[in-house]
């Protein structure tokens, strides 16, 4: 069957960065020659000393090393405002769009956000922070996250962001997990019309960290919280007396900028960490070349700057070049289904960039609240997270793109800092679905994934995984490097592995399948199985639990667990309603259970290995599939989790 495919409109191709020869050319370019390609690509970046070497890298098993650009030394923050002052110091950098439409969106120039960073930073100074020091933040999505984020790469501190929604143990295990030195956070995070308790959260996460722990607080509701004298601090006190300038750290490409933590397969979620000259190079260029980006442009990235996609798509590559970039508190479907719409009307959005699970769960509420706005200003729509399921991705043609704007479907990971496969919207066709090419210096393969080798012929179906490194990639796990060269490197020697499966169609374009590990993505949200698991197992009711995700219409994929209850123990409704606040309370609303099955028993090898290739077959009631079960210890169990598999809500 041949796949819809959607060529590149005239218009697009002709005003477009990159079209269909040039993308061609400089892909070959960029593969053949990869120092002279990034060599050249370094120079998006003003370099305080510059670089003389470009590529220092290598994908070994033993001997991992990820460098770019490594005796040059810069500052992200100055790349990302100072170096714009003398042409835009009074253009808009940020549009804060608040949680409630009826508060005022702020337009803060980039001046303001060069004025406001120096007080963030001299605040940080004052209070201990030197470079290399880690910066937890736990914020709402108010432009002092931004802030933040470049007042620590002003000074040479790495900033690690928890998202909102992580409970108070979960921020503490990052906390401890990097050794910060002080956590910035807020009074209380507004989303869609409910507020987070973001301070009281971070009270009892700091009863379980080191006493020298420094709070931040910033006023966002001027809801009430409470105060530990000497260890919190008043941003807004703090903020006045501070000086609006502050001298960048001259840094080095490989020094951290910040480490995000992310969701593997198994253990504790791993800090990725990126680094300043590449990462940045990188963020810059994606930015511009895949959503198109012009100076006048007003770029929207829905994502919250808890995620990858918020670091590098509303801060660090948009700002890096100057752009227009929207920071939206709030969710879309508060006050209703038309405040995406809304706001790309209200600030005349051109590119707007979310994910699949935002656009089914719009979808469903129905067209009316996105004709009802005006959105001509659009040209370009991207998506990122998970794949696009075709019905979604020719909504967001139709009715949110009037059928003029290219989707760009954009695949990359926490860990390779930009978009690796993408379509470029005046050079290729789009097909439902489909993330189609490399981007430049990427070098992607199709594995087989039990012997492990490259597959050149198409159509294809296997592993993807990366040949060679490219400047965004994350250089280390924080503290653990070997962990890195482990979960990366050791499947498929020599190869970047990605965790993903995927096939490349009769034309060579990628189609990515979803993760082919342990890794679940709920709305867009990765989570491992085993984080989930474990919360369940802390709760004394709990003997065993596994869990599996299954097909969710709206979010992707549902988190269905199956319990085992210690002896004795009552399997009720109200167990099961404590067990999902249970887990809420324990790594936060984000890894709710949808779905759970008391088990009397779990399918197990002999060796003990809980078989969650079955268990994932029940949960998608695709029981013709189970496979060999022969190895199983005890069969039976097989059979009555069948006969008591929960429905799909
Ligand atoms: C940026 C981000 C990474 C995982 C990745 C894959 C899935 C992301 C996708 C996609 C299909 C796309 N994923 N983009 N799957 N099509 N366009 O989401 O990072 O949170 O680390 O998740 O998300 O499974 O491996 P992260």
């Amino acid at each position: 069957m041949l796949d819809k495919s959607y060529p590149p409109a005239a218009e697009m191709v002709k005003s477009a960065h990159i079209d269909a020869a040039k993308y061609d050319k400089m892909y070959a370019a960029s593969v053949a020659d990869p120092e002279a390609f990034w060599g050249e690509e370094g120079k998006r970046l003003d370099w305080i000393k510059a670089y003389t070497q470009v590529k220092d890298t290598d994908f070994t098993l033993g001997k991992v090393k990820i460098n770019w650009f490594a005796d040059g030394t810069l500052n992200v923050a100055a790349n990302c405002i100072d170096r714009h002052l003398a042409d835009r110091a009074s253009q808009t950098a940020i549009i804060w769009e608040p949680d409630d439409p009826k508060e005022t969106a702020q337009h803060i120039t980039y001046q303001q956000l060069h004025d406001n960073t120096c007080r963030m930073a001299n605040v940080l100074r004052d209070l201990g922070v030197k470079r290399g020091d880690r910066v937890i933040l736990y914020l709402p999505m108010i432009p002092e996250a931004a802030y933040a984020m470049l007042a620590c790469a002003r000074i040479g501190a790495i900033h690690s962001i928890v998202f909102a929604g992580f409970s108070p143990d979960a921020l503490a295990a990052r906390i401890n997990g990097c050794d910060a030195k002080v956590l910035i956070t807020a009074d209380e995070a507004p989303r869609g019309g409910k507020k987070t308790p973001l301070k009281t959260n971070a009270d009892k996460a700091l009863l379980h960290t080191k006493d020298t722990v420094k709070c931040l607080v910033i006023k966002r509701t001027g809801g009430q919280t409470t105060w530990t004298e000497g260890r919190d601090f008043d941003y807004t006190a703090l903020a006045q007396g501070a000086a609006t300038t502050c001298e960048p750290a001259e840094m080095n490409a490989e020094d951290p900028l910040f480490i995000l933590y992310t969701s593997g397969s198994t253990g504790q979620p791993k800090g990725v960490v990126h680094t300043s000259g590449g990462y940045l190079v990188y963020a810059a260029m994606t930015h511009q070349i895949t959503f198109d980006y012009h100076d006048g442009d007003v770029f929207w990235c829905s994502a919250d700057v808890g995620w990858v996609t918020g670091h590098s798509y509303i801060v660090y590559g948009p700002l890096a070049n100057g752009a227009t970039t929207v920071m939206f508190e709030g969710v879309p479907t508060y006050p209703d289904a038309s405040r995406f719409w809304q706001v790309c009307e209200k600030h005349k959005v051109t590119q707007f960039y979310t994910a699949p699970t935002a656009i089914r769960a719009l979808m469903g509420q129905g067209k009316e609240f996105v004709e009802k706005c005006d959105l001509s200003s659009l040209r370009l729509l991207g998506t990122v997270g998970e794949p696009i399921n075709p019905e979604a991705w020719n909504w967001y043609n139709d009715v949110v793109g009037g059928g003029r704007c290219p989707i760009v479907d954009t695949w990359w990971q926490t860990e390779t800092g930009g978009h690796l496969l993408t379509p470029l919207p005046g050079a290729h066709a789009t097909k439902p679905g489909a993330a189609m090419k490399p981007f430049f210096g990427v070098m992607p393969v199709v594995l087989e994934p039990t012997t492990g080798a490259e597959i050149h012929e198409s159509p294809t179906e296997g592993v993807l995984a990366i040949k060679d490194s490219w400047p965004g990639q994350m250089r280390s796990v924080w503290g653990d490097h070997d962990r890195f060269e482990k979960t990366y490197f050791s499947d498929y020697k020599g190869y970047y592995f990605s965790g993903d499966g995927c096939r490349r169609d009769a034309d060579g374009d990628y189609w990515i399948t979803g993760r082919v590990d342990d890794v679940i993505n709920v709305s867009g949200h990765r989570m491992g199985t085993a984080e989930v698991e474990s919360a369940l197992v802390a709760h004394e009711c709990v003997a065993e639990a596994a869990v599996v995700g299954y097909p969710h219409e709206i979010k992707g994929q549902g988190i269905y667990c199956y319990v085992t209850l210690m002896n004795g123990v009552e399997p009720t409704d109200e167990l099961k309603k404590a067990l999902r606040g249970w887990v809420r309370e324990e790594i936060g609303p984000i890894a709710s259970p949808d779905l759970i099955q008391w088990a009397p028993g779990l399918p197990k090898t002999r060796s003990g290995k809980i078989m969650r290739r079955i268990l994932r077959k029940i949960a998608e009631n695709d029981y013709g599939a189970l496979g060999d079960i022969s190895t199983l210890a005890d069969p039976d169990v097989v059979e009555n989790l069948i006969d008591n598999r929960m429905n799909r809500r």
